[in-house]
């Protein structure tokens, strides 16, 4: 049989870093419109420079099912019109897949829906796990001063359906104001 080979990666877990991934993912803040609540403060954002709200860095694997993909992401700390920066936010396409995390650097939350319109919420600190459930979407939000670097690892044939949290958003969106942080409910389901 002709095997995949077994093969490392480092990390750099003071700077939460991969070192030389293959995969580097840079979205800026003008690939975010639609997402956050005050669209003409996330416009003024991209006036001013377009900055960086995250990057993911993965060493690619097979989409089959019995592979596990993993990487790094590292979601960047500011606000939007008051809502804190974040990740877009997805479903797998292959919805009954799951997915752990494990918090390296930084603050924030993992904000999970169902697409009945559940809402939960996990705190990003180190060494905290997290565990994403078969059907959950999942968002990543930075309430805090520094970079939120985190882990992920899920099933090599899971990939991301974006359309459906484009059309729903979430049902909760994190605002910081005078340096607090705050879960405002924007509907019932
Ligand atoms: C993949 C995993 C992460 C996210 C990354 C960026 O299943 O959940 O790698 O892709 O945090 O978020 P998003 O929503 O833009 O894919
Ligand atoms: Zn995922």
């Amino acid at each position: 049989m002709d095997y995949m080979k077994p093969f490392g990666v480092d990390l750099d877990l003071s700077k939460g870093v991969m070192k030389n991934p293959a995969t580097h993912i840079v979205r800026q803040a003008s690939s975010m419109r639609g997402h956050y609540a005050d669209a003409a403060a996330l416009e003024r954002l991209i006036a001013a420079g377009d900055p960086v709200h995250y990057e993911v860095a993965e060493q690619p694997v097979p989409d089959a099912p019995g592979q596990m993909r993993f990487g790094i992401s590292t979601t960047l700390p500011g606000t939007v019109g008051g809502e804190c920066f974040m990740t877009k936010g997805h479903y797998h396409a292959v919805p009954d897949t799951a997915e752990v995390y494990v918090g390296l650097r930084g603050q924030g939350y993992l904000l999970m829906k169902t697409v009945e319109g559940e809402c939960l919420w996990e705190e990003f600190r180190p060494g905290r796990v997290i565990y994403v459930p078969p059907f959950w979407a999942h968002r990543t939000v930075n309430t805090g001063e520094e970079p939120l670097v985190s882990f992920y690892v899920y099933p090599g044939n899971a990939g991301h359906n974006y359309g459906d949290i484009e059309k729903q958003g979430f049902p909760v969106r994190v605002l910081k104001r005078g340096g607090k942080v705050e879960f405002v409910k924007t509907r019932s389901k």
